[in-house]
């Protein structure tokens, strides 16, 4: 996902295109907006953590970017090349040190292994919506 305030900034197309250049190919993509109760679904996993309120109500505020991207080793890949979850630890030419505010507005998400790629791609995308 490309998050609310990355949209709203207008970083998607750069956002992708770093996506691309780093040799990962767009299977689906679309744009759309979450309400609360399916932002708390996609989350759900942190339901425990103290910040899930804030999650929550931060990735429904606005338009996000769903996308499932694929390539050989993606989760680590991805991960890689957006880097950490909080800007001020990323590296230097990932995204998120380009273009996340902070912790919480971080301005993309990750799946963060294969199941859960899995998971989340169901969770946005009906079979006619990949190619
Ligand atoms: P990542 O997205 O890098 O895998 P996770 O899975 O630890 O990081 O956290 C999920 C999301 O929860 C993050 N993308 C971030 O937006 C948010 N988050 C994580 N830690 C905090 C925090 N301390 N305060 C606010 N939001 C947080």
């Amino acid at each position: 996902m490309i998050k609310p305030e990355a949209v709203a900034a207008g970083h998607t197309g750069a956002i992708l295109a770093k996506m691309q250049a780093a040799g990962f190919r767009l299977v689906a993509m679309k744009k759309t907006k979450l309400d609360a109760d399916r932002a708390g679904a996609f989350y759900a996993v942190h339901s425990e953590r103290p910040f899930y309120g804030e999650l929550v109500e931060y990735m429904s505020s606005g338009p996000i970017i769903a996308a499932i991207l694929e390539k050989d080793n993606a989760v680590l890949d991805f991960r890689a090349l957006i880097g950490a979850t909080d800007p001020s630890e990323a590296a230097e030419g990932t995204i998120r040190k380009e273009f996340a505010e902070s912790k919480a507005k971080n301005a993309v998400h990750g799946s963060d292994s294969d199941e859960n790629a899995e998971i989340e791609s169901n969770f946005f995308f009906s079979g006619n919506e990949r190619f």
